[in-house]
């Protein structure tokens, strides 16, 4: 197996984007629980998000969702996040929360509707020229209830449409990076429904167009790393909005449902130099802490997403590749195996000290007394503004 050695720097370099809406209180449509100390603002979820950062080192940007994070002035907000020692990073339009969008946003039969969506999409570009952010999220909660409601092919020129007219507004570094999901809030067609979907609209667009994977938005048994493996061969993996489900888009912790499908898609990150900062992959969470501490959550998904990593760092692709090549089934299986097998945590643990960090972040945030500091000067916190 490789040595920890020689993955540090790796580790040492890896960047894991924080949702701003996984530290306000989320729930289901059945109760949102309020949690004291929960953000109020904008600013005060970015400084939630730098205490993760603070404690793990690997979580240096907050991703936006446009308009639960609206401010007067993004710029402000962008220095704000400076001092508190992390950058604003990937803007999310949101076109799902509106009673016009009953039936779409972009793809809605009602080109008045369609127009409101793009106007929203475009100034989402806007605030990433203030924030000075790369990728614009797109997720799309369209699509039909019932067979016979909408013309399905219709439905995909319109989106082609818009997502063509968002493309002409992009700046040169800016991109576009879809996501798909199989069902829900629409339940007989959605209109990105999967990846194929999202790589065609993508490919069509062109090169600043990638596509999201969101961990929790496929049917389950879905081999999620074949369609890692497949995007990332084709230059077009954008993004992952990672998160754990047992059973639909639960948003749950990342690697606390299945830690070894976690391992198995870095590994073909891995394999497919999807770490290179050439690759452009953004790592991101997307999740709710709907029960449980949302700080403590968001430190505990990160390291699950580190230590994930770092076993798929020491798989030795030397012996793996000769075990392949000369149909070594169990010897290829066990190359693979081992890795999974090591405990890392030591490991990270003295990283993490000779980068001047806390050995253990989930304790050293604990006894900070962040929580309990907040709690008592924040009163009257917002709901995240989804799951309710
Ligand atoms: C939709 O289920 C989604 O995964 C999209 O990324 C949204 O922007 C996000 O959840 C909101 O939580
Ligand atoms: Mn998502
Ligand atoms: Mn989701």
């Amino acid at each position: 197996m490789t040595e920890f050695s020689a993955v540090k720097e790796s580790l040492a370099r890896q960047a894991i984007e924080l949702p701003s809406w996984a530290f306000g209180n989320s729930g289901t449509r059945f109760k949102v629980f309020g949690q004291p100390g929960v953000p109020r603002t904008p600013h005060e979820k970015i400084a939630d998000a730098a205490q993760v950062h603070a404690y793990t080192g690997i979580a240096p940007t907050v991703s936006l969702h446009i308009p639960w994070d609206r401010v007067e002035d993004f710029t402000e907000l962008a220095e704000y996040a400076a001092e508190q020692g992390v950058r604003l990073g990937t803007i999310n339009a949101n076109v799902f929360q509106e009673d016009d969008y009953r039936l779409g946003s972009v793809t809605n039969p009602d080109p008045a509707v369609r127009r409101k969506a793009l106007d929203h999409l475009l100034e989402c570009v806007d605030v990433m020229d203030a924030t000075g952010s790369r990728d614009l999220k797109l997720w799309f909660s369209d699509g039909t209830n019932y067979p016979g409601q909408d013309d399905i092919r219709a439905r995909q020129d319109r989106l082609a449409e818009a997502l063509a007219a968002v493309y002409a507004r992009l700046g040169d570094d800016q991109r576009i990076v879809l996501e798909y999901k199989l069902f829900e809030p629409a339940f007989y067609t959605m209109d990105v429904p999967d990846w194929g979907t999202a790589y065609a609209h993508c490919l069509e667009l062109g090169d600043k167009a990638k596509v999201v994977v969101d961990t929790g938005h496929h049917a389950p048994g879905t081999n999620i790393e074949f369609i890692v493996a497949f995007l990332l061969r084709a230059g077009k993996l954008g993004a992952f909005d990672f998160n754990s489900r047992f059973y639909a888009d639960d948003d749950l912790m990342a690697g606390a449902a299945d830690p070894f499908q976690l391992f198995r898609i870095l590994h073909e990150v891995v394999r497919g130099g999807g770490l290179s900062a050439e690759a452009g992959v953004a790592f991101m969470l997307d999740q709710c802490h709907n029960i449980e501490p949302k700080i403590p959550g968001q430190i505990r998904s990160v390291l699950n997403v580190q230590e994930a990593t770092a076993k798929a760092l020491l798989v030795d692709a030397d012996t793996l590749a000769e075990a392949q090549a000369r149909g070594d089934v169990l010897g290829a299986n066990a190359a693979l195996m081992d890795a999974y097998n090591t405990d890392v945590r030591p490991f990270l643990a003295d990283l993490r000290t000779e980068q001047g960090l806390d050995p253990d972040p989930m304790a050293a945030f604990a006894r900070s007394g962040y929580a309990e500091r907040v709690a008592a000067e924040r009163v009257g916190g917002h709901q995240a503004g989804w799951g309710a």
